[in-house]
């Protein structure tokens, strides 16, 4: 059947070629398959605790106007101190700082009969210097309505943030700490109405 000599014929060869080929494709395709893998993988640890830039400062942005403040703009507010329980260490924390709904009634946004509607249909986004950002309604951050404490943080048990950075928005009611923004940077408010 095959000829002599040791000469391929025509067809064999072309198999051969055929099969490098897909031993290309398939390695390129595991390659493909590993990177996907790498960069899923990475997005997946930027929801652990990974290294970001410190934050510094807070940029507080009220239906369109802009405060930077720094720790210790926020340090000389009104302080709060509240201890939550961290269900990812499995401790309580006592965090200090000054309560959001403060923070917003002292920069053009107060809380009372007056905005009652506005707060309902207001939200704000709180984002780190990661670019990690969550959301919260207005109504959830305020204690006359909502049974939570939700602060921007500047100390945990007396003691600087450290990884943390200098400033952390930390909530009480949330069964997991997914919405507590370390190195918190931005809080911008926006009515959705
Ligand atoms: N800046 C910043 N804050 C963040 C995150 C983040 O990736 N970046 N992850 C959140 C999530 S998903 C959780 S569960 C908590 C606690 O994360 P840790 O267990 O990695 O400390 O922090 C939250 N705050
Ligand atoms: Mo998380």
């Amino acid at each position: 059947m095959f000829t002599a000599g040791g000469r391929i014929p025509e067809v064999f060869r072309y198999d051969k070629r055929m099969k490098s080929l897909r031993s290309a494709i398939l390695l390129a395709t595991a390659g493909l398959v590993s990177a996907t893998y790498a960069v899923h993988g990475q997005a997946m640890a930027s929801h652990e605790h990974t290294m970001a830039p410190p934050s510094t400062e807070l940029k507080l942005t009220v239906e369109g106007n802009t405060k930077t403040l720094s720790v210790a703009d926020l340090a000389a507010l009104p302080q709060k101190t509240v201890t939550v329980h961290n269900e990812h260490t499995k401790a309580d924390e006592t965090y200090t700082g000054v309560a959001l709904g403060d923070l917003l009634a002292g920069n053009g946004f107060a809380v009372g009969q007056a905005t009652h509607r506005r707060m309902l249909r207001s939200y704000i986004k709180a984002e780190g210097t990661d670019k990690y950002w969550v959301l919260y309604s207005v109504t959830e951050i305020e204690g006359s309505e909502h049974a939570a404490d939700v602060i921007v943080a500047t100390s945990m048990n007396g003691k600087p943030l450290g990884d943390d950075g200098q400033i952390k928005l930390i909530d009480s009611a949330d069964k997991k700490p997914q919405r507590w923004v370390r190195n918190l940077t931005a809080i911008t408010l926006v009515s959705a109405e």
